[in-house]
């Protein structure tokens, strides 16, 4: 996991600090605005100092895992200065390392806040006054981003994480943390516990559903190049042409087929534009070797690729040389994923 690197205060180590403005002796705190969900080994890390601070005040470093609503100490220290002495302040920064451990797996916020916690305190807020806190740091820690949220009807049994429910296009390999809340009326009850999905890429879906339903070792079609039937055509051949991977007698109607006009040589083939993990790249070569694609460096004049009819995400589309570009040419429709 990414160590989540929260709040740099300012490179001024002055510029962040709560203090006691002069007539307000009410807690002066603030709340860092980032939705952290810790693991077991998740560390905050902070540096704090105190200058003109009664001994009674006190700087609580806080937890909230209700979104606010609540707030927990985690760490607390006391102000250093009765005197009126600047001699009493803190000399250094201190660095401080308090596990999150408790909160591992829960989605949490972070404040520090400044409680008078008695009668005295020192009225000012420049940089002679009150405590400092900088370098603000979770270990080992993900933060989550673009929260969105969805509304479901009250006999609402199921939820389909999707483009609009994520907000965005859903992104293969990366992690989606759902949580669910009820409401009754005007109030709000508490999260459910929180669940972890991984958006896997079309390929893999696929090759992991047909696995299971085939009961298959892991990897005889997840593996690209494997060929289970036996019919020559590799596991992502058969996914891209929409071919069965554990059939090997099967139609295959979406496979490229060459034909010869009056005035060119065709290869046609289709694409589902739903695989949006595979690029499809009709090649020619003179030789069975060099190959080049439309448009490329070297390519024979008059080699195209175009769409001849499209069917919901199906192009069915036609590769195809004039005949009067030499004597003799093989097409090609390569398939990669990248
Ligand atoms: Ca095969």
């Amino acid at each position: 996991m990414p160590e989540g690197r929260l709040d740099d205060v300012g490179e001024s180590r002055a510029e962040s600090h709560p203090a006691f403005p002069s007539g307000f002796s009410s807690d002066q705190s603030f709340i860092i605005t980032r939705n952290i969900i810790p693991s077991a080994t998740s560390q905050l890390q902070y540096y704090d100092r105190a200058r003109f601070t009664v001994g009674s005040n006190i700087l609580l470093t806080q937890v909230s895992a209700d979104g606010g609503s609540t707030w927990s100490n985690i760490a607390s220290r006391n102000g250093v200065n009765f005197s009126g002495s600047s001699a009493e302040w803190d000399a250094n920064w201190i660095s401080r390392n308090v596990s999150l451990a408790a909160y591992a797996g829960q989605i949490i916020n972070l404040r520090f806040i400044m409680k008078i916690n008695g009668i005295s305190y020192y009225q000012g807020i420049d940089s002679s006054y009150g405590f400092f806190i900088d370098d603000v740091t979770v270990t080992n820690a993900t933060q989550l981003t673009t929260p969105t949220t969805t509304t479901l009807p009250g006999n609402a049994t199921s939820f389909t994480l999707n483009a609009t429910t994520a907000g965005a296009s859903l992104i293969a390999g990366t992690s989606y943390n759902l949580r669910i809340r009820p409401n009754v009326g005007c109030r709000w009850f508490g999260y459910g516990s929180m669940k972890t999905v991984t958006v896997k890429d079309p390929y893999t879906s696929w090759a992991l559903t047909l696995e299971s339903a085939n009961g298959l070792p892991a990897g005889t079609i997840s593996n690209l190049g494997g060929d289970p039937d036996q019919d020559g055509r590799s596991n992502l051949i058969e996914y891209a042409f929409a071919t069965s991977p554990v059939t090997g007698s099967e139609p295959t109607p979406r496979m490229p087929v060459n034909s010869v006009t009056a005035t060119h040589f065709v290869v046609s083939y289709q694409r589902d534009a739903a695989l949006t993990d595979l690029v499809f790249t009709p090649q020619t070569s003179p030789v069975l070797g060099n190959w080049k694609a439309p448009g490329q460096v070297g390519a024979p004049v008059g080699f195209t690729d175009t769409v001849i009819s499209t069917v919901g995400t199906l192009e069915t589309r036609e590769a195809k040389i004039p005949l009067t570009s030499g004597s003799t040419c093989f097409i090609r429709i390569q398939v990669t994923r990248p």
